[in-house]
């Protein structure tokens, strides 16, 4: 939308259990006599010799303690632990058609379907069919900031939903992704196919205020910095990106389509919102694994990708109707041949990711936004010439961001840690009332920094006439920042006079310090701007001190 299962490596050591009893792997020696190791480890539990081609007996005891002292044994290992996963299934009748699922691991984590608590995830787009009989349970609340009903006519938001939410091992249709999802449905594209900011940032607002810690915006417009007739940034929409941010909501954005408008092919930017620090911005890749031609290119704003092509997904049965002949109503294969059968876009790419965060919150429910789309990105599969994109050199570029979403990586990122470190004076990323202050005469502030999603942090210290500010940053290793002042004059750190910068640190680098005598008369709020200069990311500590 323009803005205007698997068996996965299952070596399923599963054996009748006995109660109070662990089970172990015993190694034998292939030298060794089978039959008689497996009689000495008798003192010790029931031995079954399910795995004696591996020279492995297993042995169910309470305790093994001693067992590598009896001739023959190379090695004890407890089963408990290690169990590799049968991943659930998702029994729906047209879930076989969702090849997605499988390239992006949606539901290998689980052996089976888990109890989750519930996550409130936004879908802002052009509505939903809302007694779909795939998506009527998932659905929460919504809203229309357009008028009338929030009844999709378009599709793309039935579409975008059901990848999300549609009910698993219902019976019917699809797998949605993110299974403990509820829906937050917020209606903004007219009948025209526009879009306006106004209803997009008020949709926005809404759902954060209504809870969701994760919204999906399958939309965008064209960004442009060499050419600002043609570049769409508008604040109300970085403002209401802010607000949701500040909220704790994880901000999800297709990087666009080639548009009618960019002049070269591909597009070497990332349309908003997908462009604003604190949103994933999302790309598409094809099945065979490159990423789709008409997936916007950004060296900065994008993120990571996912499958964007020959989708399939939920459509309003109003259209599908139109097809009456059609077996699967209510199903994309049903839908307007030319924008629902095996439809592409960034717009389908997203939602997955938005999914995969919801289900990371879901496991994992006091995790910051950052920290899951930290983790998202992180855990990421390496998309490169490898993988069936020659033009993408090995780790993050441009095309496909950190590389395909991994729902298992992820989780099991979550599950092992060290989580990413969490940023809780976040967002500071400008001159704004509810950034928090550098308050007392000394003190230290623990904080990260990311280049390509959090690049600045703000903080305003109140300062008197003749008094001296002094601060020192230590960034973490390798990671490059610029130390700045800014007077009390300023409104945005963003294109300001050069004039209203007061001071700034002499080098950049990990190790930051700046020192300033305000002027008689000087006494104000000023605001100090921490920024990488570099790609990079991490945890700083700063430290000020006024005299
Ligand atoms: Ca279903
Ligand atoms: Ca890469
Ligand atoms: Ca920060
Ligand atoms: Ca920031």
């Amino acid at each position: 939308m323009t803005r205007a299962a698997t068996l996965v490596a299952a070596a399923a050591l599963a054996l009748p259990a006995q109660a109070g009893a662990a089970r172990f792997a015993v190694g034998v020696d292939p030298s060794a006599s089978l039959p008689r190791v497996a009689a000495h480890l008798e003192a010790f539990g029931h031995v079954s010799r399910n795995l004696t081609r591996l020279h492995v007996l297993v042995v169910e005891a309470s305790s093994m303690r001693g067992a590598k002292r009896v001739h023959g044994v190379r090695w004890v290992e407890w089963l408990g632990s290690r169990n590799r996963r049968i991943a659930f299934t998702p029994t729906d009748p047209l879930a076989s058609r969702q090849w997605y699922l499988q390239q992006i691991h949606a539901f290998d984590f689980w052996p089976d379907a888990p109890v989750l608590p519930g996550v409130k995830v936004a879908v802002i787009d052009t509505g939903i069919d809302a007694t779909h009989p795939d998506l009527a349970s998932r659905i929460l609340e919504t809203r229309s900031f357009v008028g009338g009903s929030v009844a999709d006519t378009q599709g793309h938001g039935t579409f975008v939903a059901g990848e999300i939410a549609a009910a698993v091992s219902n019976a019917e249709g699809i797998a949605g992704i993110a299974f403990p999802a509820q829906l937050i449905v917020a209606k903004v594209v007219r009948a025209d196919e526009s879009i306006s900011l106004e209803a997009e940032a008020s949709a926005i607002r809404w759902a954060a205020d209504e809870g969701a810690r994760v919204i999906n915006l399958s939309l965008g417009g064209l960004r442009d910095p060499h050419n600002p007739s043609r570049d769409t940034y508008s604040q109300v929409e970085a403002a209401a990106v802010d607000y949701a941010a500040a909220k704790g909501a994880v901000l999800v954005a297709a990087v666009g389509n080639i548009e009618d408008d960019a002049p070269v092919s591909p597009w070497p930017y990332a349309s908003y919102p997908a462009a604003l620090p604190h949103v994933i911005g999302v790309s598409s890749l094809a099945r065979n694994g490159s990423v789709s031609s008409f997936s916007n290119r950004d060296a900065v704003y994008n993120d990571i990708s996912a499958p964007g092509e020959e989708m399939f997904s939920t459509l309003p049965r109003a259209l599908t109707r139109e097809n009456p002949t059609c077996v699967d109503q209510g199903y994309s294969d049903c839908g307007p041949p030319k924008e629902y059968r095996n439809p592409a876009g960034t717009s389908f790419a997203a939602p997955q990711v938005a999914a995969a965060a919801a289900l990371l919150l879901a496991q994992r429910p006091g995790l910051t936004a950052s920290q899951a789309a930290t983790t998202l990105e992180r855990a990421a599969a390496d998309v490169d010439a490898a993988t069936g994109c020659t033009a993408c050199p090995p780790l993050r570029d441009s095309l496909s961001g950190w590389g395909r979403l991994d729902v298992v990586s992820a989780l099991t990122a979550l599950t092992k840690g060290p989580l990413p470190p969490a940023d809780r004076f976040e967002t500071n990323d400008d001159v704004a009332a509810h950034a928090p202050r550098l308050a007392g005469a000394q003190g230290t502030r623990v904080a990260t920094l990311d280049y390509w999603d959090d690049p600045t942090d703000v903080y305003p210290v109140d300062l008197v006439g003749r008094g001296r500010l002094s601060i020192s940053v230590a960034g973490a290793a390798g990671t490059s920042a610029r130390l700045r002042l800014w007077s009390p004059q300023t409104r945005s750190v963003f294109g300001a006079a050069s004039k209203l910068e007061v001071a700034r640190s002499t080098t950049v680098g990990a190790k930051q310090r700046l020192s300033y005598l305000v002027p008689p008369g000087g006494s104000g709020r000023y605001y100090v701007q921490l920024s990488m200069t570099r790609a990079g990311s991490g945890t700083y500590t700063l430290r000020w001190a006024k005299r």
